[in-house]
């Protein structure tokens, strides 16, 4: 790696909170193992049964809230306060590891789990506690109009205009713990690449969208993306 970077896009995936304790998605016992996703992360699941769905992330919230980063996290940190670039996290992941860690310029296009939103007005509030149906939205008073400001399937991805930018501009694109299934995330190295990036996948295996990246650093990321930041700092 000599090129000099000025603009880096991470965007990470499960995968980097695995080594922090959390569940990912598709691996033997990730959580779409244990729940059908159409029953608790589509929109139309919500609408069928909104308290089914709340009582899912209501239970997510104590163990996420416990979470810790891991070395992972803390490596983009480190670059971001010593690599003389603009560094950005894009993240499909609804916990707050990347501010836990104090990751800057953070854009969670899945929504975050200590978010609810209101259908009604739009008012986005946080809270790590339990959510129900009965509740009542504290700025319209609406009642039964709460819902995770979680991205289901079938909605629209948050943050997409400030991400477009970043992803036309950036001329590195780390991907970090996605197994590159979920679009549009999936299809981010793809534009990257398109505008110039370099690009770099880190997996603990060959992902689908293995053949879109230059590189392809593989293991535990909490171990190679320190390593990664380490040999940046070193060249620049
Ligand atoms: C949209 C919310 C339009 C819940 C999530 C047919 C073809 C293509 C696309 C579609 C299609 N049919 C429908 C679609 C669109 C659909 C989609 O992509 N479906 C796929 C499944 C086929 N997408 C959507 O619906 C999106 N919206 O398109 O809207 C639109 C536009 C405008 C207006 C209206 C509508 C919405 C997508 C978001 C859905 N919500 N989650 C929740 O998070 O609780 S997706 C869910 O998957 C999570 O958000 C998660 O972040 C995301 C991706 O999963 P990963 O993070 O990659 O996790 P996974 O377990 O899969 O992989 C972990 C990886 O880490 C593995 O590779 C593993 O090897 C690696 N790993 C593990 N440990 C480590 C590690 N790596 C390094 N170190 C380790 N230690």
């Amino acid at each position: 790696m000599t090129r000099k970077y000025k603009n880096i896009v991470f965007l990470t995936g499960a995968g980097i909170s695995a080594e922090s304790g959390l569940s990912t998605f598709r691996s033997e016992d990730g959580l779409w193992n244990k729940h059908r996703v159409e029953d608790v992360a589509t929109i139309e699941a919500f609408y069928r049964n909104p308290d089914y769905v709340h009582e899912f992330y209501n239970e997510m919230r104590p163990e996420f809230l416990a979470a810790q980063p891991n070395p992972a996290h803390k490596a983009i940190t480190t670059l971001q306060q010593k690599y003389p670039a603009k560094i950005s996290v894009v993240t499909q992941n609804v916990d707050t590891l990347h501010e836990k860690a104090g990751n800057q310029n953070v854009y969670h296009i899945h929504g975050q789990i200590n978010q609810i939103v209101c259908l009604n007005c739009g008012h986005v509030f946080e809270t790590w506690g339990e959510v129900s149906s009965e509740d009542v939205c504290e700025q319209c008073g609406a009642h039964a109009m709460l819902k995770p400001n979680i991205v289901f399937f079938g909605e629209g991805l948050l943050c997409m205009d400030e991400v477009d930018r970043l992803l036309q501009t950036c001329d590195l694109f780390i991907s970090v713990g996605t197994s590159g299934v979920v679009y549009p995330a999936a299809g981010f190295v793809q534009i990257a690449k398109m505008f110039g990036a370099d690009t770099y996948e880190f997996n603990m295996e060959k992902t689908s969208n293995n053949r879109l990246f230059d590189e392809h650093i593989y293991g535990p990321a909490g171990t190679t993306l320190p390593e990664f930041v380490k040999k940046m700092l070193e060249e620049e």
